[in-house]
């Protein structure tokens, strides 16, 4: 009911606060399969002061414009490429849709049934950009690491394909395809190459310093044609941020639509929102500019040392596996004996949220820095005692 009487500031904030007690927050540690974490306290101070800001019209606001092309600026010189052009979105899902987008519009116009071809492993907004887009998904095997098999791609390729899709940090286990393989696969077929690093975009580039094995997957191979990565998740910014490169101009092109009555920079229209919030972005933008890449490699590091703590209490108790060794600040829990949906509504009762990746079978760990050594050791004493 919209009442036609207002309520008084103090009331709205208590019935406000009374029914946001239901919300699973980050600081309590019971997310533990959340791709996002609390945003970092400058992220939320920028966000806070701009969020009259629209990155729907450039044209109004022109600094905020700037500021989205130095950010993507940064992420490129992250991937490795000097000029990258392209869009910041509202997230992943919108990202890979973009990316789709380009594909089907810089494909031929007389192909039959376009289809796009991606491992099993693809996240679940690929097959909704399929889906949204009219387009086919294809999907090939996985080997035993749960990475793609480039020989399987490279077999399903037919006059229908207009695309590849891969990962850089998977949905369910962190794995990474084996990108600079499938790269020259494209290129050798002169298909589009996305990378969906909506996660690892923001890890892997860190790990090599910390001593992890740091597989390729960037602007370095030549057939890479775009990457998406989001920095509303291990970006640590405020959602929703997420940014598609291209190595090249055509497909922004492609995929952008001119919208004359408005005027300057406003005409082009790149994303799928139209009136959308700068904040996130320029919160980006103060982030990165503040931690450097010296902060982030900091931070990926406890990441990574609980990810490691966590590996061990599953080591210690029988019942626990995981499927394979973590690449990144991600893992897999399998359990043996129980079925995963009853654990896991067990532990929900007890306040904990959490995600069931389906291959394999596993309850998914994403180790964000608001999972801090007692939350992971407390969601282990309990997943532990649910399992007698
Ligand atoms: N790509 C990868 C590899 C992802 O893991 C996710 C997020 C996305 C794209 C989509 O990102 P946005 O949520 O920013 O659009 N994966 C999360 C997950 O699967 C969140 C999620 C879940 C997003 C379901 C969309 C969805 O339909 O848990």
């Amino acid at each position: 009911m919209f009442a036609e009487q207002g309520l008084p500031k103090k009331q709205v904030l208590e019935l406000l606060s009374k029914t946001l007690n239901l919300d699973s927050t980050y600081d309590s540690g019971y997310p533990v399969s959340s791709m996002s974490s609390t945003p970092h306290k400058l992220g939320i101070e920028i966000y806070s002061d701009t969020m009259d800001r629209n990155a729907g019209r450039y044209y109004t606001f022109q600094g905020s414009e700037q500021i989205e092309h130095e950010t993507l600026n940064m992420i490129g010189d992250l991937f490795q490429i000097n000029h990258p052009y392209g869009t910041s979105t509202s997230g992943g899902t919108e990202s890979n849709i973009l990316a789709m987008l380009a594909a089907r519009e810089t494909s031929s116009s007389s192909i039959q049934r376009p289809t796009i071809i991606a491992p099993e492993t693809i996240h679940s907004s690929v097959e909704k950009a399929a889906w949204i887009l009219g387009l086919n998904l294809f999907k090939t095997k996985i080997d035993d690491q749960y990475r793609a098999i480039p020989e399987e791609i490279e077999q399903a390729i037919t006059s229908d394909t207009i695309g590849i899709f891969c990962t850089a940090g998977t949905t369910y286990l962190g794995q990474v395809d084996p990108i600079p393989e499938i790269a020259s696969i494209a290129d050798t077929h002169q298909l589009p190459l996305h990378v969906d690093a909506a996660f690892g975009g923001f890890v892997l580039p860190f790990l090599k310093a910390l001593g992890y094995p740091s597989p390729s997957f960037d602007f370095q191979n030549p057939g890479v044609t775009s990457i998406s990565m989001d920095p509303h998740k291990m970006g640590l910014a405020p959602i929703p941020a997420s940014f598609l490169l291209f190595r090249n101009q055509e497909p922004l092109q492609k995929i952008t639509m001119n919208v004359p009555y408005l005027l300057g920079s406003s005409a082009n229209q790149r994303s799928l929102l139209g009136t959308r919030p700068a904040g996130p972005i320029l919160a980006t933008w103060g982030i990165m500019k503040h931690l450097g890449r010296k902060g982030y490699r900091n931070i990926i590091e406890i990441c990574m040392n609980n990810t490691m703590l966590a590996m061990n209490r599953i080591a210690e108790h029988p019942k626990l596996g995981v499927p394979i060794q973590p690449i990144m600040n991600l893992l897999g829990i399998q359990i043996e004996g129980k079925p995963l949906q009853q654990i896991a509504g067990a532990m929900e009762h007890k306040g904990w949220r959490m995600a069931l990746s389906p291959i394999p079978p596993t309850i998914r760990m994403v180790v964000m820095p608001h999972l801090e050594p007692d939350a992971i050791n407390a969601f282990f004493d309990q997943l532990i005692q649910e399992l007698d």
